[in-house]
Formats: structure tokens, C-alpha cells, sequence
């Protein structure tokens, strides 16, 4: 199977994204959609008190402890602006997450099935990965309103191997776009070209969005009353090293590829 041009490739290499629309159907972007909000009350539901992720601290203490806990399990993240100032929440939880993360792909059928499939095997195939272990995936609600500005980072900084290998296969789930927070990347970065501006990654709902791991990427908070919805997967070459002081504690032989 193909599932990328030559020229496609070409750019990747180039840019250090790939743009790739109409990559998953419209109705199995909303499937995951679903899927994600029924997972997300029942996450919500079963989390200690939120308020845990607000102060200093013993409380950011545990905050921490559920973080760096959560590599192999699936966990919710409330967004720092869903908090009344009293510290209770401003909606119904599953409204007011950041995020669930980080091992949907291997705990949930729904998610493993969205993020095992022939044509992601195909595409890390294509831009030359040759064993590639899925790490971590990030299901990123960006809601409306309240949805956070994602600072400019590499992935290589949070899932670093030996040699660098990590790549983000990002989803976009609704439209991204400008107003509701979509992506921005800097073309050429990860080869050290320097000076380009950050250009927007807008991005209609099926769309995927291939990320280097050296390539600085962001994305803006959402302030219009549109959520976007993404889903992310990283992965990592089977045959690097993955040193044991990475905050996600997986050990790199546990980890499955595309195939299901
Ligand atoms: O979806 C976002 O806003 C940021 C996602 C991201 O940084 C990533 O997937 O590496």
C-alpha cells in the first residue's frame, strides 16, 4: 500500500510537518469524538478532587505524581482556566479537561483501533521509520473558551531516544483553525534553518499532521466557542535507546507498532 507521494515525502523532509487531509473519515473522526467524551466522564469521574491540579505545594506534589504516573494508563488533565475562583469548576468535568493521556492506544479497543491501522503502518513506512513503537497518545480537547496556548516545543524534548527518533502523528478531530487554536510550526527548523516565521497548520476534521521530533511547534489558546478536538500518537524507533530518565516509563520492548 501507498499512502504518501514522492513529493509529499519530499516535503516532510523539507518542512519537517506534512499536512496530509483526508487522512480518516469524517465518520471515524467522529466515532473517536464520541468515544473520547464517554471516556472522558467516566476519567473524570474516578480522578481526585481537580482541585489537586491547582495549588502549591503538597497539592502540586500529587498533581505532579499523576502526571508522571500516567504513561502506561489512561488519566485526565483539567485546564487551568476551567477553576472558579473558589476552586470548583466552572462545567460538568468532561467539559473542563485538558486532556486524556497517555496510553489510550493500548488500554482502550476504540483508540487501538483508531491508532493501529494498515495506512499509519504505510506512512511511517514511507517517511522511513523502520521499527516504529507507539509510545504515547494524547487525546487534546482545546475547548472552546477555555482551551490553552501549547508553548512552542519539540517533541524530542519529552521523548528523547538515542539517536532522536520520536514523530507526532497529530488527528484533527473538528476543523482546526486560527480561531480555535490549530497547530503552528516552524518549516526547516528541525534541519537547524533558522528564521522562518511559525506558519499556521490549519487543518479540516480527518486531517493528519506528521510532526519531526526536532521540528518547534505550538499551538494558540481557543477563544472562540468552537472546541478542537485532535488526537496525537508518538512514536519512536524500536531500536534506539530510550534513556530511563524520560518522564514516561515504558520499557521500549513493551511497545507495539501500527499492525493490530
Ligand atoms: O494539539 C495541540 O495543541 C498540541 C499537540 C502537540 O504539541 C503534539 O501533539 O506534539
Amino acid at each position: 500500500m501507498r499512502v504518501l507521494s514522492t513529493e509529499q515525502v519530499a516535503a516532510y523532509r523539507r518542512n519537517g510537518y506534512l499536512v496530509v487531509p483526508n487522512f480518516v473519515s469524517a465518520t471515524r473522526c467522529l466515532e473517536l469524538r464520541a468515544h473520547a467524551l464517554v471516556l472522558a466522564e467516566r476519567l473524570a469521574a474516578e480522578c481526585p478532587a481537580p482541585t489537586i491540579f491547582t495549588a502549591g505545594g503538597t497539592a502540586q506534589h500529587a498533581a505532579e505524581a499523576w502526571f508522571l504516573e500516567s504513561g502506561d494508563r489512561m488519566r485526565c488533565f483539567f485546564e487551568r482556566d476551567a477553576f472558579l475562583p473558589d476552586g470548583t469548576l466552572r462545567a460538568a468535568p468532561h467539559l473542563c479537561l485538558n486532556k486524556l493521556g497517555h496510553a489510550m492506544h493500548d488500554l482502550d479497543p476504540v483508540f487501538e483501533s483508531f491508532s493501529r491501522t494498515p495506512e499509519l503502518a504505510a506512512v511511517a513506512d514511507e517517511i522511513g521509520m523502520r521499527d516504529p513503537r507507539l509510545l504515547q497518545s494524547m487525546y487534546i480537547f482545546k475547548q472552546a473558551h477555555i482551551g490553552g496556548e501549547v508553548q512552542s516545543h519539540i517533541d524530542h524534548t519529552y521523548l528523547r531516544t538515542e539517536p532522536r527518533s520520536v514523530v507526532g502523528f497529530w488527528f484533527a478531530l473538528d476543523d482546526a483553525t486560527i480561531e480555535n487554536g490549530c497547530m503552528w510550526a516552524q518549516p526547516g527548523a528541525h534541519r537547524g534553518e533558522q528564521g522562518a516565521d511559525f506558519v499556521p497548520l490549519e487543518a479540516a476534521r480527518g486531517t493528519l499532521v506528521l510532526l519531526d521530533g526536532a521540528l518547534p511547534h505550538r499551538s494558540g489558546a481557543n477563544t472562540s466557542d468552537k472546541p478542537r478536538h485532535a488526537y496525537t500518537l508518538h512514536a519512536i524507533e524500536g531500536w534506539t535507546h530510550y534513556p530511563p530518565d524520560n518522564w514516561l516509563k515504558r520499557p521500549i520492548a513493551d511497545l507495539r507498532g501500527f499492525a493490530r
